[in-house]
């Protein structure tokens, strides 16, 4: 027997990006756990119109109680692109970045935060970097200026990167009371309260967003300086 319920989210017009989700909750068979299956949809600034498709996007509970996770995470550097463009981490986890590619690359970030650099290395090379403190993370390599990720680091594992319609499913949620969170590569973010629990059933709700900052397409290298048009020009 399952049970699903549905909660629309329709979009307020607020600063910029807004984000409206439906999400359904099935009960599993056995336990008091449920799916969360939804779906996001995205609208560039001013609220009129969406965005073309809807991944690179993370959607995630807050409140649900720590859970174990696998202690490494990968991200690949391949056709000198970080793959994926945005990497979900869970608070504590290993990020792993991997070279796929014939030529070196790099890794580094200039942010207080995240400030770090893990020098040039070459193919099937790789370079680990702890993540423990949850926020997002903007990381690029000082070779090739195209090569941009975003590290999305979450509580727990209750979350789900959007595939390009939007879609998300985050399983085996045990009953309580949250806060469904998303955000996406652009900057904005949006989040509601959420109660997950068998016959629940939830009205309209709505979900304010925050801010978006559009991509970063001139951002400069290690050294605080632009890139050079060739990545042979690289010192370090
Ligand atoms: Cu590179």
């Amino acid at each position: 027997m399952i049970k699903r319920l549905l909660l629309l989210i329709f979009p307020v017009l607020s600063l910029s990006l807004i984000v409206p989700v439906s999400v359904f909750f099935s009960q599993s068979a056995l336990a008091e756990n449920f799916t969360l299956q939804g779906s996001l949809k995205i609208y560039k600034k001013g609220g009129k119109k969406t965005l073309r498709h809807f991944d690179n996007a993370v959607v995630y509970l807050e409140g649900v109680s720590m859970s174990a996770v696998e202690q490494l995470v990968e991200v690949d550097q391949r056709k000198k692109k970080f793959l994926p463009r945005l990497l979900p981490v869970v608070q504590g986890q290993i990020v792993r970045f991997n070279n796929m590619d014939r030529v070196e690359h790099n890794v580094f970030s200039t942010e207080e935060k995240n400030s770090f650099d893990l020098g040039r290395y070459p193919k099937e090379d790789f370079r680990d970097r702890p993540y423990f403190e949850p926020g997002s993370y903007k990381i690029y390599c000082n070779i090739h200026k195209a090569m941009i990720l975003d590290i999305l680091v979450v509580p727990n594992r209750f979350y789900a990167a959007t595939n390009k319609k939007g879609e998300f499913q985050i399983k085996n949620v045990p009953a309580g009371k949250y806060t469904l969170k998303a955000w996406h590569i652009y900057g904005g973010s949006a989040e509601l309260p959420i109660v997950v629990k068998q016959d629940t059933k939830l009205e309209q709700l709505i979900l304010k967003s925050t801010r978006v900052v559009r991509e970063i397409k001139n951002h400069l290298n290690k050294y605080g300086k632009k890139y050079k048009r060739s990545g042979s020009r690289y010192r370090g």
